[in-house]
C-alpha cells in the first residue's frame, strides 16, 4: 500500500513505521492517523512480524495533533464524527509488542501516542510535553490518564498544568522512558531491542504485554490471578517445551511462535 504521511518497512521480523510529515513536525493529521492505523492492522495480521517500531524524524517524533485541523472542529462535530476515536487508539489496541523511538519533540498527541507504545527509547534530544493547556484545552488522547501512571501525579500535574517540556534526562528519571541514548545511536539501539523482542515466542510476548497492561486495570489479587492463569496456559505452547529443552541442552532456543 502506498502511504503519503508515513513510511513503512520490514526488517526481518521487525516492522518499522516512520511518521513522515516533516513540513509540520509530524503533526498527527487525520490522514496520518488513518494511515498509521492501516499500517498497524497490516503488521498485526502478518505472522512474520514479531515487534513494531514507531518513530519520527530527528527533529520530531510528533508535535501533537494537527492544530490547523483541530481549529475547525466544534463540540458537536467531535461528538458525532470523531475520526480520532477510530484511529488514535490504534496504537494502544495493537496486540504485538511496539516500541517508540523518540527523537526531538513528542508533544501533546505525540507524547500520548508514544505512551500508548509498550516502552519508549529516547534520544538525548527528545522533548516530551502536554502543552494543550496553551491552546485552551487539555490532553484528550490519554495524557491525563497514562502520564500520571508513568511519571507520578506531581510530574503529570506539573507538565499538564504548565504546558512545559521535559528533556530526555528528566523523562528517564521520571520513568517515562526506559533508556536514553545518543541521537546518532537511537535507531541502532531500538532496532536491536526490537529484534531481541521479535526473536522471543510471539504468543508469550503478547501474553506478557497483555498481563502487564492488565496491572493498570485491576487490583493486585485479580492481577496476580490473571497472571497465574496465563502463566499456566503457556505450558501448552510448543515454545515452552522448546525454551526449557534448549536451556537443559545448553543451546539457543528456536521459537516457532506457537
Ligand atoms: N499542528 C500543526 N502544525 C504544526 C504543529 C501542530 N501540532 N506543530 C508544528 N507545526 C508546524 C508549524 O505550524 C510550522 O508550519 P509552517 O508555519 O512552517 O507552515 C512547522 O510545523 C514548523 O513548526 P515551527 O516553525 O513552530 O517550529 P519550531 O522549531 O519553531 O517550534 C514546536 C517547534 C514544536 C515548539 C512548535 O511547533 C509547537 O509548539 N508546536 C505545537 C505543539 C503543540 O501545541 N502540540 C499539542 C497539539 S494539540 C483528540 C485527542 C487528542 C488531541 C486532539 C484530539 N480527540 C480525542 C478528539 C491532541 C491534541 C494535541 O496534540
Amino acid at each position: 500500500m502506498a502511504y503519503k504521511t508515513i513510511q513503512v518497512k520490514t526488517e526481518g521480523r521487525v516492522g518499522v513505521i516512520t511518521l513522515n510529515r516533516p513540513e509540520a513536525l509530524n503533526a498527527l493529521c487525520d490522514e496520518l492517523t488513518t494511515e498509521l492505523s492501516a499500517a498497524l492492522a497490516g503488521f498485526e495480521q502478518d505472522d512474520g512480524i514479531g515487534c513494531v517500531v514507531l518513530t519520527g524524524s530527528k527533529k520530531a517524533f510528533a508535535a501533537g495533533a494537527d492544530i490547523k485541523e483541530l481549529q475547525a472542529r466544534d463540540q458537536v462535530s467531535l461528538l458525532m464524527n470523531d475520526p480520532f476515536a477510530k484511529t488514535w487508539e490504534s496504537v494502544a489496541r495493537f496486540r504485538k509488542p511496539i516500541i517508540a523511538a523518540v527523537s526531538g519533540y513528542a508533544l501533546g498527541g505525540g507524547c500520548e501516542i508514544a505512551m500508548m507504545c509498550d516502552f519508549i527509547i529516547a534520544s538525548q534530544t527528545a522533548k516530551f510535553g502536554q502543552p494543550e493547556i496553551n491552546l485552551g484545552v487539555m490532553p484528550g488522547a490519554g495524557g491525563t490518564q497514562r502520564l500520571p501512571r508513568a511519571v507520578s501525579k506531581a510530574k503529570a500535574m506539573d507538565l499538564c498544568l504548565t504546558g512545559r517540556m521535559m528533556d530526555a534526562e528528566e523523562a528517564e528519571r521520571a520513568g517515562l522512558v526506559s533508556r536514553v541514548v545518543p541521537a546518532e545511536d537511537l535507531m541502532d539501539v531500538v532496532m536491536e531491542a526490537a529484534e531481541t523482542v521479535a526473536a522471543k515466542s510471539l504468543p508469550v510476548a503478547m501474553m506478557t504485554k497483555e498481563t502487564i497492561n492488565r496491572s493498570f486495570e485491576v487490583g493486585l489479587t485479580e492481577g496476580i490471578l490473571f497472571e497465574r492463569r496465563v502463566f499456566q496456559s503457556q505450558f501448552s505452547l510448543e515454545d515452552q517445551t522448546e525454551g526449557m529443552a534448549a536451556f537443559a541442552e545448553k543451546r539457543a532456543a528456536h521459537f516457532k511462535h506457537r
